[in-house]
């Protein structure tokens, strides 16, 4: 009963508000609302990017129903649900892995309810569970992480490179594309070695027991390259190398994704080596696209920012190095 108090609170505080006219169940005009299923808070580039969703509903009175799944697919799964029971106009859901969603997404589209995937793809063999995806080409992050490795080889005449790579969630789309990127971009490439790969699912904890293990196996002679899918098990990775007496960027090569503040920092004071950037500031463009949908007008299929890389064979001194 208080939810739904508090969804019918939301539609009188949207209607209220004004903004872009729904409907209401009796088919008059109110505020849109959103529903929005967010994955977790596994990471600073996560709690970022709900910040960037919540602003931007606001900035363009919206109602915003959001749902922290605390890393579980079947909460979104539930969360998805809910909306659709609660009619909202547009569903806004970041799933967490690609599969295991076309049950749900069949729901949606048969209550007349558009979906716009976020930060994450869905892979399924149905046409029509979503409307947009607005997110990174996460294959393109991992080719500037494979760039700039090769860049640094030829800088430094490496010959014989040993890497060893953390990896994100499972199944994921910035796990599988960032691990394909690399790997293609240095394919064929006599001089690279990927001796390992493990997942540290995203985690700051899971990086520290990542590099505690690839220590324990490989010994700090072993390894040359830490290529980690997140600044958060690269953190955590850091303060492993650091506590062992092992001098970061130096005796062993660290190159993440992401682009958090501590991370650029962190790669200005010599801490790292590359950091390319993956924006969470994407709630702007996904409101955008709900009131021109709400408006009945096309929108684009796919939306991927602008995105870059900052490295140490670059000038960190530019101002527009710098973190979220
Ligand atoms: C990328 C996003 C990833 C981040 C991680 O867009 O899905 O999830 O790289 C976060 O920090 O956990």
């Amino acid at each position: 009963m208080r939810k739904v108090a508090a969804v019918l609170l939301v539609l009188l505080l949207t209607g209220l508000l004004g903004g872009c006219a729904g409907k209401n169940p009796e088919g008059e005009n109110r505020a849109i609302v959103v529903g929005f299923s967010q994955l977790g808070a596994e990471s600073s580039w996560r709690i970022a990017n709900t910040r960037s969703v919540e602003e931007a509903a606001k900035k363009h009175g919206f109602g915003l129903m959001m749902e922290n799944a605390n890393q579980k697919q079947e909460k979104q799964i539930d969360a998805i649900r809910s909306f659709i029971a609660y009619q909202v106009d547009v569903i806004v859901f970041s799933p967490i892995v690609e599969t295991g969603w076309d049950n749900v997404l069949r729901e949606a589209a048969q209550a007349g309810i558009p979906v716009i995937l976020v930060d994450r793809m869905i892979e399924s063999g149905e046409e029509g569970l979503y409307t947009a995806y607005v997110g990174a080409d996460f294959y393109a992050e991992g080719v500037r992480a494979g760039e700039y490795l090769i860049r640094k080889a030829d800088a430094e005449g490496l010959e014989h490179v040993r890497i060893a790579e953390m990896s994100g969630t499972p199944d994921s789309t910035p796990m599988r594309d960032r691990q394909r990127g690399f790997r293609d971009a240095i394919a064929g490439d006599p001089r690279f070695e990927i001796i390992d790969s493990i997942s540290g699912d995203f985690l700051r904890s899971k990086g520290e027991e990542c590099m505690t293990a690839l220590l324990r196996k490989y010994g700090p002679d072993g390894i040359d390259v830490v290529y980690s899918h997140n600044d958060s098990m690269m953190l955590g990775a850091l303060d492993v190398l650091e506590r062992e007496g092992i001098v970061p960027a130096k005796d062993i090569m660290l190159i993440s994704v992401d682009g958090e503040k501590e991370a650029v920092d962190a790669l200005k004071a010599g801490r790292l080596n590359c950091v390319v950037q993956c924006t969470p500031d994407l709630g702007d463009e996904v409101m955008r696209l709900v009131r021109d949908l709400k408006a009945g007008k096309e929108i684009p299929r796919v939306t991927h920012p602008e995105e870059g890389a900052f490295c140490d064979l670059d000038d960190l001194t530019d101002p527009r190095v710098e973190g979220f």
